[in-house]
């Protein structure tokens, strides 16, 4: 139980991104509420100087007066736009896709988080992470609208059905943290709820191996790929006239439709699910929907499959086993 004593006015700061967001709260606060009390101080004086038994001059003033009044605008548009650049720029910080990171799949459901490393564990309702290493969540929902909130590290973002959302983070520090189902989901919303579990990189590297023997998301995604039927369709000698995947993800691909896309996870989810929302340029709207036919999770391990097999030749794509 959390006792009066445990409650903190700021959450813990486990990022670097932690103590930006939090300057900027505090300067947000501190200058609206400055200005809110400069505001009620002159409100405060006025009625207590014009108040009715009081005998002050009430003779309207002739004069406006342009300096003051352009000051008193111009001055605050200016702060006020340096709060909303300050704040902009840490929200594209958030948004962009980070480099080299650890990704971890997350599935939300009622009324649970279901987790997957790239390396085959799995967890649930805990995310064990190593310090100083950028973590890409990439997240979907299996029923409704969910949101992965971390307030360690102040982030927080909607997990949907249908769509991948994705966001990062940078343990700075080793401990345990909470996490949140924070967008209302039903009965059991509120037992949505995790850890994040920070450790060295060492500690991290013995823990994974850890549990029961796993093969690798992307080794799951190619016995899937083969028996879906994918590569029936998608591998070289092929009958059927179909691109080739090596390299897709991160490419730009021309649209029969004009359109020239980014094939990221989103992309490549569509492609699977919704195939003919998107056909390729010089393809026949040929391949088949496998919406309802594959779960979320076989869906992710088939796009980590996918972006494994790079740019590289596919003859140098046999996975080390
Ligand atoms: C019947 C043959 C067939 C099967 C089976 C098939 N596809 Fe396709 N696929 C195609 C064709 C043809 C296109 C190009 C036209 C289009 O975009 O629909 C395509 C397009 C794609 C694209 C977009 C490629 C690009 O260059 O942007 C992806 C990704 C893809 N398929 C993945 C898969 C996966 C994963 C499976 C198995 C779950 C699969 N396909 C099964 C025929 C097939
Ligand atoms: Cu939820």
């Amino acid at each position: 139980m959390t006792t009066i004593a445990q409650i903190q006015f700021f959450p813990d700061q486990a990022s670097k991104m932690a103590g930006q967001v939090d300057t900027l709260l505090v300067w947000l606060i501190l200058l609206t509420g400055a200005v809110t009390f400069a505001i009620a101080a002159v409100m405060i004086f006025f009625l207590a100087k014009y108040r009715k038994r009081a005998a002050a001059d009430r003779t309207p003033p002739k004069a406006e007066n342009l300096a003051i009044e352009v000051t008193w605008s111009v001055i605050p548009f200016f702060i006020f736009l340096g709060l909303f650049g300050w704040g902009a720029k840490i929200y594209f910080n958030e948004s962009i896709d980070p480099k080299n990171a650890m990704e971890v799949h997350v599935v939300g459901k009622q009324w649970m988080w279901k987790l997957e490393h790239l390396q085959g564990k799995r967890e649930i309702n805990e995310l064990h992470v190593p310090l100083g290493q950028t973590v890409k969540l990439v997240m979907t929902s299996q029923d409704v609208i969910h949101c992965f909130f971390m307030p360690a590290f102040r982030i927080k973002e909607d997990v949907l059905p249908g769509r991948y959302t994705t966001q990062w983070f940078k343990a700075t520090k080793a401990g345990t943290y909470s996490i949140f189902c924070a967008q209302y989901c039903g009965t059991n919303h509120a037992l949505m709820t995790g850890q994040v579990i920070v450790m060295t990189p060492t500690d991290f590297a013995a823990w994974l191996k850890t549990g029961r023997e796993t093969v690798s998301v992307a080794q799951r995604g190619e016995q899937l790929f083969h028996s879906l039927g994918c590569s029936g369709c998608h591998a070289a000698q092929a009958a059927v006239r179909a691109p080739l995947l090596e390299g897709i993800y991160g490419s730009q691909v021309p649209l029969a439709d004009g359109r020239i896309v980014h094939a990221d996870e989103r992309y490549l989810r569509d492609c699977i699910l919704i195939p003919n929302t998107q056909i390729v340029a010089g393809f026949d709207p040929v391949m088949p929907s496998f919406q309802g036919r594959i779960s979320e999770d076989d869906l992710f391990a088939i796009i980590t499959y996918l972006k494994s097999i790079g740019s590289s030749p596919p003859e140098a794509n046999i996975p080390n086993r």
